[in-house]
């Protein structure tokens, strides 16, 4: 399917009784592909990712009712419906009006909506679901570009885009992952032929050139990564711990500096009251997390309460591993993850492509030895990458599956095409062809269109 989709490309498809020309409005809403910065932005660290061509496109109308409507081109995704109120309950995790409703929710609080519209919306999309590539966020997005125009606000005027980005990434909690921001920021304010710089904490984002020289290239594992199901609780560990790890951090660090001092998140050592450099960071940590992991004992004691108010406060239903809780290998990734994403900004401005390229293949190797987020089908995609003209390659999104994104040479683009599809793909997974191998060519942000 072609990449771009316009208004009358859908126009036939819709429902008529529910779409007509008086009411009707579009939107379109890309995904993303990250191209450095995992799992550091729900830590309040930087991520580098950008918009890409792959989009979710969406026609609305306005009901005289309150009830919500919703239909899906694909047909996995079954018509739903649900009520707009007070109170709106989740379905069931993993369905796909979730990601509607957590748009909604949020809007209606945020504006204290008292009478509260339905809409009907329609989707048709060429953006890979489960993927890494932010389908959930664009979804949610789109939901909150609908909602707004129905509610009769204006993005830009009633809400800026960095304001909305902030209240859809807590808005997506709904649906019941603990991620970052970086997806609805990037999808909001990415921007075409750029990389997006986000920092976070608050939200503050800076676009930079790409390379002139090079490509990047996105291939799918075809292992799904499906976040709101099998991968969530693997998923929301990292967050969890990292919160715990940042706890011990403070208990340690006011016993040293006062009581006054406090961390929301690892963050804060790096951009709050303290601003350690990074390598002041490292060694706080390794003079406070023990190396090696961790049980459940352990970790109650180092914070002097019960095991079972660590589970309480911290760890909720995340199952206690055989070796106990790897805390300082999180650190680790988180921080010098962190590190690598400034790295890459100061490569990208200096058009240094080796630089960054080293920078992605060592965040891969993070992801995965620290990280604990890889795949052997992840590990052997990137090798084969590398074997074949990538000057880097690496994981892209939360993990567990879902795609790369290998920085290739576009002199070297179609024997790394080539010879990805024969080796990964024919060899390694015995598929007759690529899935979903594709130049990440960026987009503009989400936006209205006629
Ligand atoms: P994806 O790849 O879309 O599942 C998730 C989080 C991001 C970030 C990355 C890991 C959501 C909506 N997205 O992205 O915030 O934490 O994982 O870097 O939870």
């Amino acid at each position: 399917m072609s990449d771009t989709i316009t208004s009358t490309m859908i126009k036939n498809n819709l429902p008529q009784h529910l779409f007509n020309s008086n009411n009707i409005g579009f939107c379109r809403v890309p995904g993303r592909v990250n191209l450095i910065g995992e799992h550091t932005d729900y830590n309040g660290f930087s991520v580098l990712p950008m918009t890409i061509k792959k989009e979710i496109f969406c026609a609305f109308s306005k009901r005289n009712d309150n009830e919500v409507h919703l239909f899906n081109e694909d047909l996995r995704f079954q018509p739903l419906s649900f009520l707009n109120g007070n109170e709106i309950i989740p379905s069931p995790t993993g369905s796909w009006d979730n990601y509607i409703k957590a748009g909604v929710v949020a809007l209606n609080k945020k504006f204290k909506v008292k009478t509260f519209p339905g809409f009907n919306i329609y989707i048709k999309s060429t953006l890979p679901i489960a993927t890494g590539l932010s389908s959930s966020s664009a979804l949610v997005i789109t939901a909150s570009l609908v909602y707004l125009k129905v509610l009769g606000k204006k993005l830009g005027h009633d809400i800026s885009r960095l304001e909305l980005a902030e209240l859809m990434a807590e808005g997506e909690h709904f649906v019941g992952t603990k991620g970052g921001g970086m997806d609805q920021t990037v999808i909001l304010n990415g921007g075409k032929g750029r990389a997006c710089k986000i920092d976070f904490f608050p939200i503050r984002t800076t676009l930079l050139p790409l390379f002139e020289d090079y490509v990047f290239v996105v291939c799918d594992s075809t292992i799904r990564a499906q976040k709101t199901g099998a991968c969530l609780q693997r998923y929301n560990a990292g967050p969890r711990i990292c919160s715990l790890v940042c706890t011990i951090l403070q208990r340690y660090l006011q016993k040293e500096l006062g009581d006054h001092f406090h961390i929301k998140r690892l963050g804060d050592l790096w951009s709050g009251d303290l601003c350690l450099n990074h390598q002041e960071i490292l060694d706080y940590v390794e003079q406070i997390i023990p190396t090696g992991n961790l049980s459940l004992k352990e970790i109650a004691y180092l914070l002097d309460v019960s095991p079972q108010t660590v589970r309480e406060s911290w760890l909720g239903d995340i199952e206690e591993p055989e070796k106990g809780f790897p805390l300082r290998a999180r650190i680790q990734h988180v921080i010098t993850e962190h590190r690598r994403v400034e790295l890459s900004r100061d490569a990208l401005l200096a058009n240094d492509a080796y630089t960054f390229g080293k920078l992605m293949n060592e965040s891969h190797q993070s992801c995965a030895q620290n990280y604990a987020i890889s795949i052997p089908e992840l590990d052997t995609l990137t090798q084969i990458a590398r074997k074949y003209g990538a000057i880097g390659s690496r994981l892209t999104g939360a993990g567990f599956g879902g795609c790369t994104v290998s920085l290739v040479p576009k002199e070297k683009l179609d024997y790394f095409m080539e010879n990805v599809e024969k080796q990964y793909y024919q060899r390694y997974l015995g598929l007759p062809y690529a899935q979903n191998m594709f130049i990440a060519e960026t987009s503009d942000s989400a936006s209205y269109i006629n």
